[in-house]
Formats: structure tokens, C-alpha cells, sequence
């Protein structure tokens, strides 16, 4: 993809694929049997979903990114380098009506779009406008009739509320699942053990993603986790957990594809273990600050590991012609690798039509639509 020295985080500006982990992205991939069939099995058009998925999750925080510094807005937070943990999830799920339910965190704001949510509707909760979905009150979106629970700022919390859900899902002979996705730093809640070791007993369908993305705002994992990884988190809790690395999109999907068939199963619930990193800031005020917990060494080895990166360059060279997201072109014979890049260059510009049209949508409600404090509003502030 296009790179945007002026956004992105430095180490993606003049990325080049290094040999050697596109080599273990690939070992990745056949490291189990089991998810190594699933992923043989994928058809082009849901390889190309995941790309694009993970793209218009990369340029929505661009967009955002951009406008911080334009002080269009003050701050964001953003899933830069944590795309495929979200992606390869939510691909693997039904969508609304009577579909599965997702609880994204601020982190996974791109699992919104994939649901269906328009893209213009989580920029305008950005702008506060009274014509977002949370008529310009909070930045933490959700839409029942897609299926999206909005984040709980407390953060942990959320993972009782999907047990709510599943246990309806478990009531009602329905084959739904619900998901979260829960942050390092969150497990520490006391709620999360609740939630895990409920959903545990009651053998809900949920899939909870430990994302570990090795800190929590400023406190480094090392310094909030004693053990090596989350590797004894499913057997203390007495459910499935699978390891997946977080920065492999095929690898998380696959893990998903797994997880949310065992639940609808009746065998959940199943924990997915992602270990991915955060390419910056907790949100983009302390971008510094981040940088100077981690070494610069760090970030240079994850951001040779940027999942949009590695992935194009797998798809590029996966050895056969994928099919054209319309599927009505011929396929031209000959070498696959440029007419597969010519199809992710498509769907570029295709995801940044759409992204630029979401952030004039945006822009335009902000000139038309903010909200009006009432009043009683105001009382009850001051109250
Ligand atoms: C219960 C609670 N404690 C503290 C906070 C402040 N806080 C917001 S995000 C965050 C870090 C969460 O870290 P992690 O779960 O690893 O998620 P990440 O931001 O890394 O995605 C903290 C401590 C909060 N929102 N809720
Ligand atoms: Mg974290």
C-alpha cells in the first residue's frame, strides 16, 4: 500500500519485505494442521475481504491521524499495527440480521466497519456531531442492528456484557456467538475473571481475544504480567485457547474460523491469544512517551512486522491468480504476482474512495449538525 511519511509510524514509511519473516509468516501458516487446511481452503474472494478489511482499518486511523494534526480533532487512539487481530477475527463471524455480536475495544475500531457500521459514522462520533450515533455524546460506538456492542470505557467490563448476550444466544437454541477482544492490561481486571470463568461454567459461546499488545497506556506488559504470556490462561480458566501471532492476519482468521465453530458447537467458550505490539502512542498525545518506554529496537523488529505489509507480499506470491473481487474479469495467464498486486492496488483505491468520502461526509455534518446543549441539559451538568 501507499505509505504516508507524515502518519504513518517511521519504521512502515520505506517498508520493504525482509525474506526471512515472510519465510516464518508462511511456516506460520503450517504450523497446525488443522488451521494449515483452513487457510489452503480460503477462496480468493475472502483473502481479498481480509485485505481490505485491513486497509480500511489502516487508512481510517490516517484519517484520523491527519486530522490531529490539522487540530481538527484533539486526540485518537488507533489500531495501527494491531489490524489483523481484529480483522482476521471479525471475517470469520455472521453478520446481522440473527447474526454474531461483537464488543470491540478503542483498539479494535475497524471490527465497527466490518460489521457494516458506515465509516462517516465513526469519524462523526469523533466530531461529536448530533447526527452520530451517539447524537455527538461519546466517542465509543455501537449499533445493535449491526450487531456492535459500543466499547465500556472501564475497560474489562465489556466481557460480561457478551456473556449476556451468549447466555440469550445459549437460552435460545440460537447458533450465535458472541466476541470480545480483551487488552493486556484489561485482564487485570476483576471483571475479566469473571467474565472468563463464567462463561466457562455456563460453557457460553464466546471467543474472548487476549490482545496483547506488550503495554497498557504507559505501564510495559513486563511490568504488569509476571508470567511469560497468557499460554496457562485456558487451562486455569478450563476452555480452549489457541495461539495465534497477531500480526498474521491468516493465522488469527484461522484461529477464528476454529474458535467460533467450536462454539457453535455448544463447545465453548474459546480464548484466541494474539500477541501483537502498538505501533505508537496509548493515543496520539503520547506518542513520545511511548517511544521512549520501548527500545528503539522494538519497534524497528515490529515494524518489520506490519500486518498490511506481510500480507500483500504473501498474497502477491501465494502461486496462483486470485479472482478479481467482481469475479466477471478473466483471469490473464501468466505470471500471478502482477496480476495480483494489480487487484490489491484496485482495492487501494477503492478503500480510499471510501475513506475520503467518509471523512467529507464527516466533515460536512460538522458544518450542519452540532449539537445544541438544551437547557435541561445544561442543569443537569451543574446539578
Ligand atoms: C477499569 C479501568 N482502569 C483504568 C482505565 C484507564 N485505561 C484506559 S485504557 C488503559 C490501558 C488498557 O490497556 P490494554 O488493556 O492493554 O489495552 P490497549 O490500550 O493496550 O489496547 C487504561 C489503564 C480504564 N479505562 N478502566
Ligand atoms: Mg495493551
Amino acid at each position: 500500500m501507499k505509505r504516508y511519511p507524515a502518519y504513518d509510524p517511521p519504521e512502515y514509511v520505506n517498508w520493504v519485505a525482509d525474506a526471512r519473516l515472510l519465510d516464518s509468516y508462511r511456516a506460520t501458516l503450517a504450523r497446525e494442521p488443522a488451521r494449515a487446511e483452513l487457510v489452503e481452503g480460503l477462496e480468493g474472494a475472502t483473502l481479498l475481504a481480509l485485505y481490505r478489511g485491513l486497509l480500511r482499518f489502516r487508512l481510517h486511523d490516517i484519517s484520523l491521524k491527519r486530522w490531529v494534526k490539522r487540530g481538527v480533532i484533539s486526540k485518537a487512539w488507533l489500531g495501527t499495527g494491531e489490524e489483523a487481530v481484529t480483522i482476521g477475527v471479525v471475517q470469520a463471524l455472521r453478520r446481522y440480521p440473527g447474526g454474531d455480536v461483537v464488543a470491540p475495544m478503542i483498539r479494535n475500531a475497524g471490527a465497527c466497519c466490518e460489521m457494516g457500521i458506515p465509516m462517516a459514522d465513526l469519524l462523526r462520533s469523533y466530531l461529536g456531531t448530533a447526527d452520530s450515533p451517539t447524537r455527538g455524546r461519546d466517542l465509543h460506538l455501537g449499533d445493535m442492528d449491526r450487531g456492535v456492542v459500543a466499547p465500556i470505557s472501564m475497560v474489562g467490563s465489556v466481557s460480561t456484557v457478551v456473556n449476556g448476550y451468549a447466555l440469550a444466544f445459549l437460552r435460545r437454541s440460537e447458533d450465535r456467538v458472541a466476541v470480545t477482544w480483551i487488552g493486556d492490561g484489561s485482564t487485570k481486571s476483576g471483571e475479566v475473571h469473571e467474565a472468563l470463568n463464567f462463561a466457562a461454567v455456563q460453557r457460553l459461546p464466546v471467543v474472548f481475544v487476549i490482545q496483547n499488545n506488550q503495554v497498557a497506556l504507559g505501564t510495559h506488559f513486563r511490568q504488569h504480567h509476571r508470567a511469560e504470556d497468557f499460554s496457562g490462561w485456558g487451562a486455569a480458566y478450563g476452555m480452549a485457547a489457541h495461539k495465534v501471532d497477531g500480526n498474521n492476519v491468516l493465522d488469527v482468521h484461522a484461529a477464528a474460523i476454529g474458535a467460533v465453530a467450536e462454539c457453535r458447537a455448544g463447545r465453548g467458550p474459546v480464548m484466541i491469544l494474539a500477541e501483537t505490539f502498538r505501533m505508537g502512542g496509548h493515543a496520539t498525545h503520547d506518542e513520545r512517551e511511548a517511544r521512549e518506554m520501548m527500545s528503539r529496537e522494538t519497534f524497528q523488529e515490529w515494524g518489520r512486522r506490519d500486518p498490511v505489509g506481510l500480507y500483500e507480499e504473501y498474497l502477491a506470491a501465494i502461486g496462483r491468480p486470485l479472482t478479481a473481487p467482481d469475479g466477471e474479469e478473466a483471469v490473464p495467464a501468466g505470471d500471478p504476482v502482477a496480476w495480483n498486486r494489480e487487484l490489491m492496488s484496485r482495492i487501494e483505491a477503492d478503500v480510499l474512495r471510501e475513506v475520503e468520502h467518509a471523512e467529507d461526509e464527516a466533515l460536512g455534518s460538522r458544518e450542519t449538525s452540532i449539537p445544541e446543549a438544551g437547557p435541561n441539559e445544561v442543569r443537569d451538568c451543574y446539578s
